[in-house]
């Protein structure tokens, strides 16, 4: 007899209720669950390809281990035995271990649960993550102005009337910072309402072309843009703080001199948007009606991150959108994080790269490589890969290609032999998705309505196979053992949830949350910021003094001459997930996707053809890719998707290797990074782009 079980989808921070139809162990189908009280029904065709996942026959099911270039099955005790054996070996010689953790590490609560027990048990301090490709300067920013490096605020879209997204795709991304699934519908009911969606991106992605405006802005520059407004705001008068005033501090009166000799003409011409424009942004984010601004990855994965992130905070207080209703508010979930973990930490420490910042024991992933191919005892020698991919994730791949060989232990955490996987010495292989329970840990507290929403396994786990929860946990304890330390029990992850759950302020248990299957609505944000803050006077930080020292090496860089070469940015496909979903061939199909898409003038003078090979060039590295001519992107900028290049040798993605593109990030570059917090420079690249050469046949 089929089956329907209501299941939430673990692939992106969207979180959207799922119905999944099963007999025995066959998936009849996966669709929307139209009574989901947050997603109301909305899918992706990634949410279906969990079949895919589940099903696929390259995806491990035993650990494995390399001997002589081949892989071979062994037993989880030889895994676990041989892991701590070498790994206590090599630190009794003083060699130093790591650990990168992933993005999927952040869909699987069961983890979170768990690994700080695999840390304490290697003896981490800090690790390596896919945060500082990605959000961490957040929250340097949250930490800094609210006293908590997780609160954070998301635009209430539901009663919104004038949004403008700079730098984010939420209708490719379904949202990022910003737990918002069926966002293509919320932004209909926002437009039939009156409401205003306006898009700032180099490329008219898939949300520009929702909105009632698109601006195409240079890539890199966004300070310019966001400066531009603040200015406009405070000049044009339109500063409304009034909501906010008791909880403000007093550095609230330094912002507007910090800015007052930005130039809105010469602003205008970095970042390539008219003053007039700055200026009507200024004043509908400050008329009479609930308004946001919000900032991604577009402005997160540049030098200047941190800053962009501070200025948006900025502007929102500025305009009296911060803490209102339509405005921007932080979430108060059924699973409250908040008051559950500690503030977090914003520090500096000294790597090969000399001082770098690391936030909340984050290290900045760009300087792994060069970690492990320094020669002195400081040389990271073990690496503990969980869920990540970080040949294809992090900048300048081929260096870390390079770099993990040199390793004297590796084990990746993974299902696939994979770009990164393919160099470890174990691969340590979880069950399939839909043999895990499921639980927004993570993005609950960034939804765009208060909830909660409990999925239980849908499948018991097949003999000899354990959940990532159960390997890190397992593995913890034998390496606390084999050292001779004393091993805690293992607290499985739905006593922990339960636990948090019930010490949060709405009080459920897990027992309540699971006996609802389309999820708890605890109703829309309210606005809670002065209960909420956590710095010591509670009141907001306004202008922590680094932010406005940034200012200024903002401004000295104005002076910097751009340089006239191609600016390289990626892209996201709702077909696809980072690194990984290539290997489903229902998400696969249609046309190529990792294309380089460049302007026809752009083309034109380069004498590029569409569906031509192109040689793109950075300092990095080179690749060669198909040339899609599109106007959709900028003069000036040309665009190719992250995630791709997984014709490496050894990669066993069999699916994915019929379609195997090139990566960005071979040509993208770990020099650069956003100094406040250490953050990747993802996007901005400077590239040259010629035709490829031609192989011409010998007659
Ligand atoms: N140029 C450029 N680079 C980028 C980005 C960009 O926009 N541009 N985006 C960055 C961002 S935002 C992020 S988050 C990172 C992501 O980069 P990574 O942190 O490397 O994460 P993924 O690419 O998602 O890694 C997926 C890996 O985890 C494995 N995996 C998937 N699910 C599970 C699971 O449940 N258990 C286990 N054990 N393994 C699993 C997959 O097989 C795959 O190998 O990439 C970053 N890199
Ligand atoms: N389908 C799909 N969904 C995903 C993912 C995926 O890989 N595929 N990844 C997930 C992850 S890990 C994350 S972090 C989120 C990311 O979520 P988003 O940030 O919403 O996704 P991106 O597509 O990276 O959007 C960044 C946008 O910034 C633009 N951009 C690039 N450079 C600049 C710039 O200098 N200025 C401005 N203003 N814009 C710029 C790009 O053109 C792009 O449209 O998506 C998540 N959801
Ligand atoms: S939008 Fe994200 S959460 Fe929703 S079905 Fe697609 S991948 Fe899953
Ligand atoms: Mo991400």
């Amino acid at each position: 007899m089929p089956q329907t079980h209501a299941r939430t989808c673990h692939i992106c921070e969207a979180n959207c209720g799922l119905l999944v139809e099963v007999e025995g162990r066959d998936i009849l189908s996966i669709r929307g669950n139209p009574d989901h009280v947050l997603s109301r029904g909305h899918i992706c065709p990634k949410g279906t390809a969990i079949a895919d996942l589940q099903n696929d026959h390259d995806r491990l099911r035993r650990p494995v281990k390399k001997v002589d270039g081949q892989w071979r099955e062994i037993s989880w005790e030889t895994a676990f035995a041989e892991i701590a054996g070498r790994l206590g070996e090599l630190k009794g010689q003083g060699g130093k271990p790591a650990m990168y953790m992933g993005n999927p590490s952040a869909h699987d609560y069961g983890i979170s649960t768990q690994v700080g027990q695999l840390r304490r048990a290697i003896g981490l301090k800090n690790i390596y993550s896919a945060s500082t490709l990605d959000q961490i300067p957040h929250h340097v920013v949250q930490y800094h102005m609210y006293g908590h490096v997780s609160l954070a605020a998301v635009p209430d879209i539901d009663r919104c009337q004038h949004l403008i997204i700079i730098g984010g795709n939420p209708a490719a991304s379904n949202g990022s910072i910003w737990t918002v699934p069926d966002f293509k519908k919320r932004v209909k009911e926002m437009q039939a309402r009156d409401g205003k969606l306006i898009v700032v991106d180099p490329r008219r992605t898939e949300t520009a072309k929702l909105a009632d405006a698109h601006h195409f802005v240079k890539p890199g520059t966004d300070t310019a843009l966001l400066i531009g407004i603040l200015k406009s705001v405070f000049d044009g008068g339109h500063v409304d703080t009034s909501r906010l005033d008791d909880i403000l501090d007093d550095s609230w009166a330094d912002i507007a001199p910090a800015i007052a000799d930005f130039d809105l003409d010469q602003l205008a011409v970095h970042c390539g948007i008219g003053k007039d424009v700055m200026q009507a942004m200024a004043a509908d984010l400050a008329a009479d009606q609930p308004a946001a601004i919000y900032g991604r990855m577009g402005v997160s994965v540049c030098e200047f991150g941190t800053l962009n992130q501070w200025l948006i905070q900025v502007i929102n207080i500025a305009t009296g959108n911060l803490d209102r209703e339509g405005g921007t508010m932080v979430p108060e979930p059924a699973l409250d994080t908040i008051n559950l973990v500690g503030r977090g930490s914003v520090r500096k420490t000294d790597t090969v790269r000399g001082e770098m910042p690391v936030i909340m024991g984050e290290l900045p992933t760009i300087t792994l490589a060069d970690e492990m191919l320094r020669e002195d005892e400081e040389r990271i020698r073990a690496l503990f890969v969980i869920t990540g991919n970080p040949v294809l994730s992090a900048p300048d791949g081929a260096k870390l290609d390079t770099a993990l060989e040199k390793l004297d232990l590796m084990v990746s955490f993974d299902m696939y032999v994979t770009e990164t996987s393919r160099h470890a010495d174990y691969i340590l292989p979880p069950c399939g998705p839909l043999e895990k329970d499921h639980y927004p840990f993570f993005f609950g507290p960034l939804a765009v309505r208060n909830y909660a929403s409990y999925s239980p396994a849908i499948f018991d786990i097949p003999e000899g196979e354990k959940a990532d929860w159960e390997i890190i946990a397992e593995l913890a304890r034998e390496i606390l053992a084999s050292d001779g330390q004393d091993v805690p029990n293992i607290r499985p992850p739905r006593d922990v949830l339960d636990n948090m759950l019930q010490s949060s302020p709405a009080g459920l248990t897990l027992e309540e949350v699971e006996a609802a299957p389309n999820g708890i609505d605890l109703g829309p944000l309210r606005p809670c910021m002065a209960d909420r803050l956590m710095t010591e006077d509670k009141q907001i930080q306004c202008a922590h003094p680094d932010f406005l020292a940034e200012l200024q090496r903002f401004s000295a860089s104005l002076a910097d001459e751009q340089p006239d070469s191609l600016c390289l940015i990626g892209r996201r496909h709702v077909r696809s997930n980072n690194s990984w979903l290539h290997n489903s061939k229902r998400l696969l199909k249609g046309p190529e996707r990792c294309t380089l898409m460049i302007h026809p003038d752009d083309a034109a003078a380069r004498g590029l053809e569409d569906g031509g090979m192109a040689t793109v060039t950075g300092r990095v590295n080179s690749v060669e890719i198909v040339v899609e001519i599109t106007d959709d992107v900028m003069p000036g900028v040309v665009s190719i998707p992250h995630g791709f290049g997984h014709g490496r040798k050894g990669v066993g993605l069999s699916v994915a290797r019929e379609k195997p593109g090139v990566s960005l990030n071979d040509l993208t570059d770990p020099e650069s990074f956003d100094p406040l917090s250490g953050n990747a420079v993802l996007n901005a690249t400077p590239v040259t782009v010629e035709p490829a050469m031609e192989i011409v046949a010998a007659e």
